[in-house]
C-alpha cells in the first residue's frame, strides 16, 4: 500500500508513503481513494487528515511514471482531488518539508491546509517543461492572488511555508508536532459547514487584462526556446477570465500539449540524468564515504583558485599550496577579488564574504597539508610534473587521504602508479572557470577504490557540481568527444565555410557558443598543444591545418586580441576577420579543394553527429556508464542546448537510423573514415531503439 490509514479518536489519518518523496504514483493515488472510502463510510470519523511520511508531504506526480500509461490511469490525480474536494466530511492537508507540484494541487483540493514552518511550497512543473496539470493554475491564484500565484507558477521557485502564512493557502501554521496540531485543528472544525472549497473563491483583480498582457510580454521575452512559461500565463489567465471548470479544461489541454513536447522530454531527461549520474552499478548506494572536513589544493593558478572557491563556498576549509610566496599571494588575491566582485554585485553578504575568504588559507609546505582529507592537484598539465607532485603527496599525506588530479587529458592510471596507494587516487576534472562550471568529471582509475568514488560523488553534490564518472581514456568523456567535433569544424572551413558561418549554424540550434568563438575564448593554443602531441602519438588521425596556421600567426584568441575573429581593445565582441578568411581560402586552394556552399544542416549534422558517434564508442568501451551521463557532461560542461537534452538524447529525437543515413552520406566526402558508425549505434538502430 502506498498510503496508510488509521483512525485517531474521531479523526481518520491518511499517510502517503511512497519513498523517497511520496510521488503520486498510481498505487499511491489508489490507496488515497480507498482510504477516503473507508473514512467516509465510517460514522465514527468526523474529519480526515492527509499527510506524507518521511521527508516530504509530496514531491508531486511521480515523474518516473511520465509518458507511461500509469501516469493517467484512474484514479488519476484529478479524480483523487475531486474525491477530496467533494467529500462530505472535512479533509485537512497536514503539510511539512516538501509540498510540490501535484502534491500542492492535492492539498489545494482539501478543505483546509495546515503546515509547519520551513516547508518548501512550489509548483515547479515549468522546470520540467510542463505546467501544473491538476488544477494548480486554477486554485493557487484563488488562495494567493493572481500576482503571487503567477510568479510561483512561471518561475517554479519554492516559497517557504511561513512566508505564505496569513494567505488563504494555510488555515494555520503549526508550532511543534504537526500531527498533533493537525488533529487538534480537525477536531476544532469537524462540524463546521459549509465545507470551504478553493474552487468557490473568487479572484478579485481589477484591470486584470492589462496585468496579464504585461505578463505575456515579459514571459515571452525571457522564456527562450521553452514553450511552457507562456502557456503557464495562459492557464492562469483562464483562472481569472473563465468559470472554474472551463479553466480546468484549458489547463488540461495546455498540459497535454506540453507533456508531449520535445522540450519537456529533454528537461525531464536532464532532471533524471542529473540524479542517475551519481549511481554506479558496482558501487552500492550505501557505500560508506570518507569524511571530508579539510581540503588541500596544489597550485593557486586560475584552476587551483577556482577549485578552492568551490569548497569554501560549501563551508569546507581549504589550503592552497604553492611553491613560491609570490605565486601564492597572487592566487589568494585573485580569489579575494572574485569574492569582492560578487559582493559588489550584491550576490554575497558581508558575512558570507568574510566566511568564505576566511576558509581559504595558503601554505608553501607540503607538511602543512598532510592532514587534509582530500588533496586536488591543479599543476601544469605535464606528466613529469604530475609525477613529482604525486610522489611527494604519497610521502606526506595521511593514510586514507584521497589524492585527486585535475588533469584534463593525462592517464590517471599512470598518475596512480606514482604512488603506493593507487586505490586512493582519482581524477577530478573541473572545467574552467572552476568555481562557475557545474560539470565535474570524476575519472575512475583501474584501482580507484569504491568508497573513494562514493566519497567524491557525494562531495560533488555538496559543492553543487554535477559529478559524472568517466573511465580512463584520452580526453575522458567531454574532451574526447569535442575532439571529433573540432575536427569536423576544421574540415568544414577547408571545404567552404567561414568561422562565423559554422558558429552561427550551431548557435541557431541553441549552443551557447560555436566552436570558433569557443576557441577564441578558451585559447586556440590549448588545442594547438594537444594536436602537436597527437601528430606524434596518433599520426593516422587527420586534422585540418587551419587551426595550426592560425596559431602560427600567434592568433590565440581574445587573450592575444585576435583569433579566428578580430577583437577591439576592451571589447569581447568577435568581428569576422578578412585576414583569417583569406588564409582559409588560400589553404583550400593549396589543398586543391574547390570550396562549395555548405548548408547549415550539413554543418550541424557533422558537428553533432561527430559527438554522437564518439559518444557511442565511449558507451561501447564502458568509459561512460550510461548515455544520460554523456548528455549531462554536454549540458553542464559544454553549453549544449538544454532544450535539446544533450547529444545522445538529440540523436534519439532525430532517430538513430536517420543519424546513420546522414553519416553514410558524409562518409563519401573528404576524411570519410571519420564517419564509420559505431557498432553499438548500428545495433540499437537495427533494434529500433535509442541510446536512452
Ligand atoms: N517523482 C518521482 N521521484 C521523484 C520526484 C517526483 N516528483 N521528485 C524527486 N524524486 C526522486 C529523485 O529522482 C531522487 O530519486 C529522489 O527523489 C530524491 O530527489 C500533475 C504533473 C522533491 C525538492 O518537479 O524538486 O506534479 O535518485 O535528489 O534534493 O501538476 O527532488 O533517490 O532514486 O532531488 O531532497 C512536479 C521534483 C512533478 C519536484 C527533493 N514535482 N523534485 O529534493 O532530493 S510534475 C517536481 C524536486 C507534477 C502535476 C505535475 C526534488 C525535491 P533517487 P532529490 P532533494
Amino acid at each position: 500500500m502506498s498510503a496508510e490509514y488509521q483512525v485517531s479518536g474521531n479523526i481518520a489519518v491518511i499517510t502517503m508513503n511512497n519513498p523517497p518523496v511520496n510521488g503520486l504514483g498510481h498505487s499511491t493515488r489508489s490507496a488515497i481513494v480507498e482510504s477516503m472510502q473507508l473514512a467516509l463510510n465510517d460514522d465514527a470519523v468526523k474529519a480526515i487528515v492527509i499527510t506524507g511520511a518521511g521527508k516530504a508531504f509530496s514531491g508531486g506526480a511521480d515523474i518516473k511514471e511520465f509518458n507511461s500509461p500509469k501516469a493517467f490511469a484512474e484514479p488519476s490525480l484529478h479524480t483523487v482531488i475531486n474525491v477530496l474536494e467533494n467529500a462530505s466530511k472535512p479533509v485537512i492537508a497536514a503539510i511539512h518539508s516538501v509540498c510540490m507540484g501535484g502534491g500542492l494541487e492535492l492539498a489545494l483540493g482539501c478543505h483546509y491546509r495546515v503546515a509547519t514552518a520551513g516547508a518548501q511550497i512550489a509548483l515547479p512543473e515549468v522546470k520540467l517543461g510542463i505546467l501544473p496539470g491538476a488544477g494548480g493554475t486554477q486554485r493557487l491564484p484563488r488562495v494567493l492572488g493572481l500576482e503571487m500565484a503567477l510568479n510561483m507558477i512561471v518561475s517554479g521557485t519554492p516559497v517557504a511555508s511561513e512566508k505564505l502564512a496569513g494567505t488563504a493557502l494555510f488555515n494555520e501554521l503549526i508550532d511543534g508536532d504537526l500531527m498533533q496540531g493537525a488533529i487538534a485543528f480537525a477536531n476544532k472544525i469537524a462540524d463546521a459547514r459549509p465545507l470551504p472549497r478553493v474552487r468557490d473563491i473568487k479572484i478579485d483583480y481589477p484591470n486584470h487584462e492589462a496585468f496579464l498582457q504585461f505578463s505575456r510580454n515579459t514571459v515571452r521575452a525571457m522564456s527562450g526556446p521553452f514553450p511552457a512559461p507562456l502557456k503557464c500565463v495562459e492557464a492562469v489567465a483562464a483562472a481569472v477570465t473563465k468559470k472554474f471548470d472551463d479553466g480546468l479544461k484549458i489547463e488540461r489541454d495546455l498540459f497535454l500539449e506540453l507533456v508531449q513536447s520535445t522540450e519537456s522530454k529533454a528537461l525531464r531527461h536532464a532532471f533524471f540524468g542529473e540524479r542517475a549520474a551519481s549511481k554506479l552499478p558496482d558501487v552500492p548506494e550505501d557505500t560508506p564515504t570518507r569524511p571530508i572536513k579539510a581540503v588541500a589544493v596544489i597550485g593557486g593558478g586560475t584552476m587551483g583558485g577556482g577549485i578552492a572557491m568551490n569548497f569554501a563556498n560549501a563551508g569546507i576549509p581549504v589550503q592552497i599550496l604553492e611553491m613560491k610566496q609570490e605565486a601564492l599571494d597572487k592566487g589568494l588575491a585573485i580569489i579575494r577579488k572574485n569574492y569582492e566582485n560578487t559582493f559588489k554585485k550584491g550576490k554575497l553578504t558581508q558575512e558570507k564574504f568574510d566566511q568564505r575568504v576566511g576558509l581559504i588559507t595558503g601554505t608553501l609546505s607540503y607538511e602543512a597539508i598532510a592532514d587534509a582529507d582530500i588533496v586536488i592537484e591543479a599543476v601544469f598539465e605535464e606528466m613529469g610534473v604530475k609525477e613529482q607532485v604525486f610522489k611527494k603527496l604519497d610521502e606526506v599525506m595521511k593514510p586514507g587521504a584521497i589524492l585527486a588530479s585535475n588533469t584534463s587529458t593525462l592517464d590517471v592510471d599512470v598518475i596512480a602508479g606514482f604512488t603506493k596507494r593507487p586505490e586512493d587516487v582519482v581524477g577530478t576534472h573541473f572545467f574552467s572557470p572552476a568555481n562557475v562550471m557545474k560539470l565535474l568529471e570524476i575519472v575512475r582509475g583501474k584501482k580507484t577504490a569504491k568508497d573513494v568514488l562514493a566519497t567524491v560523488l557525494a562531495l560533488s553534490k555538496k559543492i553543487k557540481k554535477t559529478g559524472v564518472v568517466s573511465g580512463v581514456c584520452d580526453g575522458f568523456i567531454g574532451n574526447r568527444m569535442i575532439e571529433q567535433y573540432s575536427r569536423q569544424a576544421g574540415f568544414l572551413l577547408e571545404e567552404g565555410c567561414t568561422p562565423e558561418q559554422v558558429d552561427k549554424a550551431v548557435e541557431k540550434l541553441g549552443f551557447a557558443m560555436g566552436p570558433f568563438r569557443m576557441g577564441d575564448l578558451a585559447g586556440n593554443d590549448i588545442g594547438w598543444y594537444i594536436r602537436k602531441r597527437r601528430y606524434i602519438d596518433k599520426p593516422h588521425v587527420t586534422y585540418s591545418k587551419t587551426a595550426d596556421l592560425l596559431c602560427e600567426l600567434g592568433r590565440f584568441g581574445q587573450k592575444t586580441g585576435a583569433g579566428w575573429y578580430d577583437y577591439k581593445p576592451g571589447d569581447r565582441k568577435p568581428y569576422p576577420s578578412q585576414l583569417v578568411n583569406d588564409m582559409i581560402i588560400q589553404h583550400s586552394a593549396d589543398l586543391g579543394i574547390d570550396r562549395r556552399k555548405i548548408s547549415d544542416q550539413e554543418i550541424t549534422e557533422r558537428l553533432i553527429y561527430a559527438l554522437v558517434n564518439e559518444g557511442a564508442h565511449i558507451l561501447e568501451e564502458g568509459i561512460a556508464t550510461r548515455a544520460s551521463d554523456i548528455d549531462m557532461v554536454y549540458l553542464t560542461g559544454y553549453g549544449f542546448p538544454l532544450h535539446r537534452g544533450g547529444p545522445m538524447f538529440y540523436a534519439d529525437t532525430v532517430g538513430l537510423t536517420n543519424v546513420i543515413l546522414a553519416m553514410n552520406k558524409y562518409a563519401k566526402g573528404r576524411h570519410g573514415d571519420a564517419w564509420k558508425p559505431a557498432p553499438f549505434m548500428v545495433k540499437l538502430a537495427a533494434e529500433g531503439k535509442g541510446f536512452n
